[in-house]
């Protein structure tokens, strides 16, 4: 049964017509999926600094504990499945003229949710490479406790870590989407880490409604349209079926 929501009237009929949509999300898409947030209680940084795990320092000081933490979160990605928050966001993407999916997850399941206009702003858990940056392709040897290059050098996984460049382009694409876009769903973020947090202040900043879903104010829900206080898994369906994109898109005749 989906959740009826309080949207007022005149937000329901713009989002409606809206035919431009950015979103961003963070760990919280995927705790429905059964995958720790960062910040939350349980979560992955519980009792320790992510600057020991999440940084080339940490990595270089402690290289085998590192690779123990991302071998258990890669674990732990393989045993679970998209939510129906992640299912929401790839219909949204049929119904809509343009879409685009920002994401800081590392987690592969808006894509395996059936999302194909992502951007992955903090890479991908799965793939790894050469910590020298040799540019070597080597195969990760999924049994060592450290994997090694051909060249010798450590392999790590190919995330962000704190204190790195995202990924060339893809914070520049980003900003041009939430430059462009009518609306944009700020889901499952505490809006801390920089520089994905600036992203919603972009699309604010450029007319652009703003829907925080999240059961938590965060410091990005000053800039927001309205909020959705509540799990995204139940409120993203709730959405689309408030604003009639939760159906098969009826395509054009001939297509
Ligand atoms: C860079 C690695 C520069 C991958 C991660 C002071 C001010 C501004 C910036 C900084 C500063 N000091 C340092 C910085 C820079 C730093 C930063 O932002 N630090 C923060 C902590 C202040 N940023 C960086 O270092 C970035 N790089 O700036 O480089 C530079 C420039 C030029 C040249 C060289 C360098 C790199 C940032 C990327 C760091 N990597 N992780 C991995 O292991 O996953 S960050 C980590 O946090 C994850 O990637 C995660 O994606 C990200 C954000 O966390 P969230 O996704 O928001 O998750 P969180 O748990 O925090 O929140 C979950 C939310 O979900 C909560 O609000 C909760 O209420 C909600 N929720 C819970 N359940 C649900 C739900 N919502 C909906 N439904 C539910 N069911
Ligand atoms: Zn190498």
């Amino acid at each position: 049964m989906t959740e009826r929501l309080s949207l007022p009237g005149a937000l329901v009929q713009r989002l409606r017509g809206a035919q431009r949509w950015t979103v961003l999300t963070g760990a919280g898409i995927s705790a429905e999926s059964g995958v720790p947030t960062f910040r939350g209680a349980g979560g992955l940084w519980e009792g320790v600094r992510p600057e020991e795990l999440a940084s080339p320092e940490g990595f270089r000081t402690d290289p085998e504990r590192v690779w123990r933490w991302y071998r258990h979160r890669r674990d732990l990605m393989r045993r679970v499945e998209p939510n129906a928050g992640h299912r929401a966001i790839a219909r949204l993407e049929s119904h809509v003229a343009a879409f685009c999916l920002v994401t800081q997850n590392v987690d592969g399941l808006h894509a395996r949710a059936g999302s194909r206009r992502i951007l992955e702003l903090h890479g991908n858990i799965l793939r790894s490479h050469c910590f020298a940056q040799c540019g070597a392709e080597t195969p990760e040897d999924e049994t060592a406790v450290v994997p090694r290059c051909r060249c010798g050098a450590p392999l790590r996984p190919s995330v962000v870590w704190f204190g790195e460049r995202l990924p060339q382009g893809v914070f520049e694409e980003s900003c041009r989407e939430m430059q462009d876009c009518d609306v944009c769903l700020v889901v499952g973020t505490s809006g801390i880490v920089y520089p994905a947090a600036s992203l919603p202040q972009v699309a604010s900043v450029a007319g652009a409604a703003l829907i925080e879903v999240n059961p938590e104010p965060t410091p990005l829900s000053s800039l927001c349209t309205a909020a959705l206080r509540g799990p995204a898994a139940k409120l993203l369906p709730a959405l689309l079926s408030e604003i009639g994109m939760d159906k098969e898109p009826v395509l054009p005749p001939g297509v």
